[in-house]
């Protein structure tokens, strides 16, 4: 194997490294790094824990031999600022080290090249950029908020073979099997929202919970101009249990929020007097609380004006083998929609998969939202 080679599959452990730490760091990045002498792996470690140590740190408490001559394999920049921990880059340097590769730079503004710095002016050789395309593909929720302040949005739904959400009356329990509803309660269970808007919220009377729970607890959040939804709806009846927020508009009844607070929902006023501006200032509001990642599971109208506004950045698409037909059975995405094909939205970095008897197809929508951070 070649240096080149060498280093991908050591920058590719420690990418596996840091993906462990998903649904437990936000919204820190995840990071991993493996510490390696000729073709020997010396310690490894990965930020596992929001507050707790960063990846560089887990990784030199792994070792036990003297680092001399070796390389630091990490997925993101070293810190250089003192957080909720000392500064990584001063371990690092202390281990003195040979050689630190980086698959990426970190856009925090206290860090952004300011770690590479340190090590270079350090003496230590140090390349970035080792593959960079899948740090920034694992961390892209976390470059979405640092660049732009908003949420990643994962859009999901399950629809049927001739591409409807519901039949024309409605009905929609069950589209997708249990194996498939199974793992949209893992994703429920490591994102920091679950979204739906005030139409599905009342048809479907949802409960929007991780069954088992996951890593962390998503906040119920119900898009609601009118705050219309009903005291008597499985999220208002347990909103004292689980986290509900509905967000609503400038001309909801006093009377109406009262109810909703007298539930247990903690209320966003969104003022704006359009409803892609009110979706905007909600997704603010979420990403200044720390929010990372949002599933939105529709309806069609919540999830027509999210494309609109360029903020779907993820699609989890169930198609299950089934049929029902209907001009008047709704689809995924509602709205106007687009004029000409020749102007589709294409997702990229698509992957598919069976569950069950129902198909998986995933994929990400590049927005420009969070141009790449230049290499030092
Ligand atoms: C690293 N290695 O493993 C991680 C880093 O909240 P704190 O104090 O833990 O700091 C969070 C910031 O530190 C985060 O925004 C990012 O810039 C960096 N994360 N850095 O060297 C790590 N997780
Ligand atoms: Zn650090």
């Amino acid at each position: 194997m070649n240096n080149t080679d060498e280093d991908s599959r050591w920058m590719a452990l420690a990418l596996e490294l840091a993906r462990q730490g998903q649904g437990h760091v936000e919204p820190n990045p995840m990071v991993g790094c493996v510490i390696v002498r000729d073709g020997q792996v010396l310690g490894r470690g990965w930020h596992q824990r929001f507050g707790e140590p960063h990846a560089e740190i887990n990784a030199l408490a792994d070792c036990t031999a003297s680092l001399d001559k070796s390389t630091f394999y990490v997925t993101l920049e070293p810190c250089c600022h003192q957080g909720k921990t000392p500064p990584c880059v001063d371990a690092v340097i202390a281990a003195r080290p040979a050689r630190v590769v980086i698959a990426q730079q970190d856009p925090f503004p206290k860090v952004q090249g300011g770690g590479i710095a340190k090590l270079l002016a350090a003496g230590i050789s140090v390349e970035v950029g080792r593959l960079g395309d899948q740090a920034r593909k694992l961390n892209a929720p976390y470059l979405k908020r640092q660049a732009t302040g908003l949420p990643w949005i994962i859009a999901k739904w399950a629809m049927t073979l001739d591409g409807k959400i519901a039949t024309r009356t409605g009905s929609s329990r069950w589209i997708s099997g249990a194996a498939a509803r199974a793992q949209v309660h893992a994703l429920r269970g490591r994102v920091d929202g679950v979204m739906v808007g005030s139409q599905t919220a009342k048809l479907d009377d949802p409960l929007l919970t991780a069954r088992p729970s996951g890593p962390r607890t998503a906040a119920r959040i119900v898009v609601d101009s009118a705050a219309s939804l009903s005291p008597q709806s499985q999220l208002a009846r347990t909103a004292r249990d689980f986290p509900t927020m509905v967000a609503v508009g400038p001309n909801a009844r006093p009377e109406r929020l009262d109810q909703l607070v007298h539930a247990g929902c903690e209320i966003l006023l969104c003022d704006a007097p359009d409803h892609a501006g009110r979706i905007m200032q909600l997704l603010s509001q979420l990403g200044a609380r720390g929010m990372t990642n949002i599933l939105v599971e529709g309806g069609s109208q919540l999830l027509a004006t999210l494309l609109e506004q360029h903020q779907i950045d993820e699609v989890h698409s169930y198609i299950a083998p089934k049929l029902v037909g209907g001009v008047a059975a709704p689809t995924p995405i509602g709205g106007t929609g687009l004029s000409e094909m020749a102007e589709a939205i294409t997702l990229k970095d698509i992957e598919t998969e069976t569950v069950d008897d129902t198909l998986l197809v995933q994929g990400l929508i590049d927005w420009g939202n969070f141009p790449e951070t230049e290499a030092t």
